[in-house]
């Protein structure tokens, strides 16, 4: 009798506590969507701009369209980042407004090249709805949205890091991280006709390189280096933290390409190009690996096309080649990896950051 009332209230504890942490989570998302409507508000009656109701109308729905509907990960994760860093001690108020501030930035730079991403990729929907360009009466409109986005974040970190030890750090980290992500994305396109598609020339190191800059960056190194600056650290000293995100980042974006193909257009969120715009996916470059040589000259006729016909031969190979095999043992092998480089770090809080990271996207379905 004592062991099972022991163990119930244990049981009772530990839901408590796992109640507690979930809804310290839902307070978490419900705090940061908060501090949206503030940056929002702020930038709506922005004084640099003299506003009319309709340029204001136009802007706050490029915001909620653009901005608000993604899975915040990212953004998310700054404040998580910092928590940790902290040790375990209460944030002040300030430190949650900043931190979530901090992740909203990433949040809109994130919005800013997706908005262009998806024109330059001729893509058809985003987290679940049109992309913005392809919004009635948005249209080319949307480059300009994009480039009004990139600007939005310095508005937010002037206006609310002015102040702050580690303004300077801060512009110069987002000027930094813009520069690599724009020059991934410029190496991810010119790839694609660089000498009118020859497949021959994709290879792992051509992979790794676009990825490195055009995804791993801005969405892994980005959040952790913004709460290290509000923690008070030189980011000089944290090279390897930055060599085990951009590994990360490595794997997520190969991640992304697996899912381009593979994953369901409604669970993902979006309708998958890679094939269509003769991309330097992870895909084709594994596959290119281990095709016989007739299977060579199908890849060859097929990829890069935009007909539909054309993508399903593209992806029966992909199939017949068990490219989704071939990923599982990836994504197992890349999870132990990165789980032995973090487990070798000397700070403890940083291998929380570091893990609880990558046990977000570990398996993820989108
Ligand atoms: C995205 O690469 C990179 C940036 C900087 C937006 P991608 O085109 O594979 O992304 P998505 O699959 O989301 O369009
Ligand atoms: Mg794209
Ligand atoms: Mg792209
Ligand atoms: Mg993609």
């Amino acid at each position: 009798h004592l062991r099972r009332s022991g163990s119930s209230s244990l049981y009772r504890r530990i839901q408590s506590e796992h109640l507690s942490f979930s809804s310290a989570m839902a307070d978490l998302k419900s705090t940061f969507l908060n501090v949206y409507s503030v940056l929002k508000s702020d930038l709506l009656h922005d004084p640099a701009f003299e506003f009319t109701d309709e340029s204001r109308l136009w802007v706050e729905r490029m915001l909620d369209y653009n901005v608000r509907g993604g899975k915040l990960n990212r953004g998310l994760s700054v404040v998580d980042s910092f928590k940790l860093l902290k040790e375990g001690k209460d944030l002040t108020e300030q430190e949650v407004f900043l931190s979530c501030a901090l992740g909203w930035c990433i949040e809109w730079l994130q919005a800013y090249f997706l908005v262009l991403d998806d024109i330059m990729d001729n893509s058809v929907t985003r987290r679940g709805q049109p992309c913005w360009f392809r919004v009635p009466q948005v249209g080319m409109v949307a480059i300009n949205d994009g480039i009004l986005l990139r600007n939005h974040i310095h508005r937010i970190l002037k206006k609310h890091f002015r102040e702050m030890p580690y303004y300077v750090d801060l512009v110069d980290l987002f000027n930094e991280v813009e520069m690599q992500t724009a020059c991934g994305q410029m190496i991810d396109l010119i790839t694609t006709f660089e000498g009118e598609k020859d497949l021959s020339k994709y290879s792992l190191s051509i992979h790794r390189r676009i990825v490195q800059y055009k995804t791993a960056y801005y969405s892994f190194y980005l959040p952790v280096a913004c709460a290290l600056l509000m923690a008070g650290e030189n980011l000089e000293n944290h090279i390897d933290v930055k060599n085990v995100l951009v590994d990360m980042g490595i794997y997520f974006q190969v991640q992304d390409d697996y899912l381009d193909c593979f994953a369901d257009p409604e669970t993902l969120g979006k309708i998958g190009t890679d094939i269509e715009d003769f991309k330097c996916s992870w895909l084709v470059v594994k596959a290119l690996e281990r095709c016989s040589e007739e299977q060579t000259k199908i890849l060859y006729e097929n990829y890069g096309k935009p007909d539909p016909s054309n993508v399903a031969k593209v992806k029966d190979l992909y199939k017949e080649l068990d490219l989704e095999g071939v990923f599982m043992e990836y994504e197992s092998k890349s999870y132990e990896k990165l789980t032995g480089v973090i487990e070798a770090h000397q700070s403890k809080a940083i291998q929380a950051v570091l893990k609880s990271f990558l046990a977000k996207i570990y398996k993820r379905q989108k």
